[in-house]
């Protein structure tokens, strides 16, 4: 991977998953659905995130892996039902056929729904914190980065803005809420039931929304000049989709610019923690490098 990543912490997300995710259940059609999508592969970025972020006060990652494995069920419905043929349409995803093609659209449709249900289910039942109260407080940060406030809210203005020209400020809330929310979700949620103090989870508040930022702009670059076999997934989409995107509105130089802006201002908010803050800085330098 470019950058440095946290593969130790990556490897025990996939063991978190195969504790959490029941592979095996009734109706077992819905469940290989959700299993082959959950388990197709991915940088576990969001749930690294969350788990790195309470490292930083000391926090063990299994005292956070509900919770994390929760922001992957979340994140994995979203993208199954982004590529249905209603969203963008996609035939391939983590270098294989997507869910749709390979379940039909019908049995994509109620994987997505139940993932995204089950993460509820995981981290209201398996997730342990000093209060009750910090559990409520996790599914609330959850609940509205996904929801109509935040991811699918996003989702909505960026479908609805296709083929229009769209202002700096409609593209940054676009952003900010389709990638952006679940990004900050998974390192607050990390930090809640870390116990971080009142000011160590408005820094690293800010260094998420900076990295959401970055993630996604990077996202919209490596649309345009990724490789295919690199990424799994098909490239120019965005172009074909007339989507708002960072290079469509500055062109690619101005956008990277403003990925490493973003970056820095990032790793500028994270110094001021309290704590180790080393990893989440390199996976501040990983999003701005990564080809995939
Ligand atoms: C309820 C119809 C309906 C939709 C839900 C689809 C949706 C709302 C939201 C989609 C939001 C979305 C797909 C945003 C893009 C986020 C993004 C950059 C995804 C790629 O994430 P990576 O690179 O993927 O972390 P891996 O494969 O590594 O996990």
């Amino acid at each position: 991977m470019p950058g440095k990543y946290p593969e130790d912490t990556r490897l025990l997300v996939e063991e978190g998953l195969k504790k959490y995710f029941p592979e095996v259940g009734h109706p077992e059609e819905l469940y290989k659905a959700m299993s082959y999508s959950l388990f197709a592969g991915g940088k576990r970025f969001r749930a690294v995130l969350a788990i790195e972020s309470a490292k930083v006060f000391g926090t063990d990652p299994e005292d956070v892996m509900p919770a994390a494995c929760a922001v992957e069920f979340i994140h994995t419905y979203s993208l199954i039902h982004d590529d249905l043929p209603a969203l963008d349409d996609d035939d391939l995803r983590r270098g294989k056929p997507t869910c749709h093609v390979k379940f039909g659209e019908d049995m994509a449709i109620l994987a997505g729904d139940a993932l995204n249900t089950e993460a509820f289910r995981l981290v209201s039942s398996e997730q342990k914190a000093i209060d009750a109260g910090r559990i409520v407080w996790v599914i609330r940060e959850l609940a509205t980065a996904s929801g109509a406030s935040g991811m699918v809210g996003g989702q909505v203005v960026d479908i609805r803005s296709e083929g229009m020209v769209v202002d700096a400020e409609t593209l940054k809330f676009i952003h900010e809420k389709k990638t952006g929310e679940l990004i900050k979700a998974s390192v607050r949620a990390g930090a809640i039931l870390a116990n971080a103090s009142e000011r160590d989870l408005a820094l690293l508040t800010d260094y998420a929304i900076y990295l959401g930022l970055a993630f996604q702009i990077v996202d919209d670059i490596l649309d345009v000049v990724g490789d295919a076999a690199v990424l799994g997934k098909a490239v120019g989409s965005d172009v074909l989709h007339e989507k708002a995107t960072y290079p469509a509105l500055y062109g690619l130089e101005k956008a990277k610019e403003m990925a490493r802006m973003m970056t820095d201002k990032a790793k500028e908010a994270l110094s001021q923690v309290d704590g180790d803050t080393t990893v989440l800085a390199e996976l501040a330098d990983f999003v701005f490098d990564r080809d995939f």
